[in-house]
């Protein structure tokens, strides 16, 4: 009903039970906004969440996949430029001043529904319509950002937490305004990894090291029972749990991050290795990135630094939200690279 095709007929239907996605002809797609055409209180607040994230060589992608349709593996070697990332993804707060300064509406807010998690609804039977084969993600009328369970809803108390409900052109709305960019599929691997190489997680290879959680996902009995041993049956504040390497918050769990990429498969290893790959040129999917507070091993083992899914443009659910991304600025007039380049321009 809700959902058009399938692409995760194994894995319990539905592969991710994190993944309703909209019927692509519903959206109108993208509503364009000025580029960056924020108030500098909302240009610096975003600027000053901004770490930088070092160049450097990335082996991309999983060893094997868990999931064959997520096309993670095998792993490839890529080379990136330097660039910043928010340590955080956008919070309720400042997708509310954006929204303010814009007058912004979002796909969900145009549309008039959202996809819920049926757990986080009063009553879910007064809101039977479902995703097929997920049974548990209810549309709900009056669902958007600022109401995440539906009208009556609200963000108070909320406000350090993820923006959710937000569609990648959403997404791609605050970052234009913001004079900010998505990441790139490939940096936001690279961000999430910390510095550490071949690990599974930013912090390390162990789900629970030493007995202490994390990040943010389900732990239980999928999709009824979250015994919410990490401190948080939903969504946790956007800075929560201690950062990585680099200074990231909640870069696996927590919510799903639409980056730029469309859906495909990973770049194709080839020496020297591709520079800032940007995926596929076209599609019909983004690619979302980290998984999220609902990801658990029995039925969407997707909150790896390598795991990777995909969703319609046009689709928003209370699991997904993003983080910004911007080039890193020119060091003394030298190409932000931080590699040096043999090749002259020729004139
Ligand atoms: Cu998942």
């Amino acid at each position: 009903m809700i959902r058009k095709t399938d692409p995760h007929p194994e894995a319990g239907a539905g592969g991710c039970g994190c993944l309703p996605a909209t019927p692509g002809a519903k959206g109108q797609g993208a509503v364009s906004l000025p580029h960056a055409a924020a108030s500098e209180t909302l240009r610096s607040e975003v600027m000053a969440g901004m770490r930088q994230i070092p160049g450097g060589f990335l082996e991309m992608g999983a060893a094997r996949s868990r999931y064959a349709v997520d096309l993670d593996s095998p792993r490839r070697r890529v080379r990136l430029d330097r660039f910043e990332l928010s340590e955080t993804t956008v919070t309720n707060r400042l997708f509310a001043r954006f929204v303010t300064e814009s007058g912004y509406k979002t796909t969900a807010e145009r549309e008039g529904w959202s996809f819920v998690f049926a757990v986080f609804l009063a009553d879910p039977a007064a809101h039977p319509r479902h995703a097929p084969h997920t049974p548990w993600w209810r549309q709900v009328f009056g669902a958007d950002w600022a109401h995440p369970e539906g009208s009556g809803s609200t963000i108070e108390g909320r406000m350090d937490h993820p923006v959710v409900h937000v569609s990648w052109h959403d997404a791609a709305a605050f970052a234009r305004f913001t004079g900010t960019r998505l990441p790139g599929e490939a940096e936001w691997e690279h961000a999430a990894r910390g510095g550490l190489k071949g690990m599974k997680f930013p912090w390390g290879n162990a789900l629970v090291p030493g007995g202490e959680h994390r990040h943010n996902v389900w732990q239980g009995d999928f999709p009824h029972r979250n015994t919410a041993e990490d401190g948080h049956a939903g969504a946790a504040p956007a800075r929560s749990f201690p950062p990585n390497g680099y200074g990231l918050f909640n870069m696996t769990g927590n919510v799903w991050e639409w980056v730029a990429d469309w859906f495909g498969p990973l770049p194709a290893p080839r020496l020297p290795p591709l520079a800032n790959p940007t995926g596929p040129e076209t599609g019909d999917r983004k690619v979302m990135r980290g998984g999220s507070h609902l990801c658990h091993a029995s039925y969407c083992e997707r909150y790896f630094v390598h795991s990777r899914t995909q969703n319609t443009p046009d689709s928003s659910t209370g699991h997904i939200g993003f983080r910004v991304a911007m080039d890193a600025p020119a060091l003394d007039g030298k190409p932000s690279a931080g590699f040096p380049e043999a090749s002259h321009v020729s004139r």
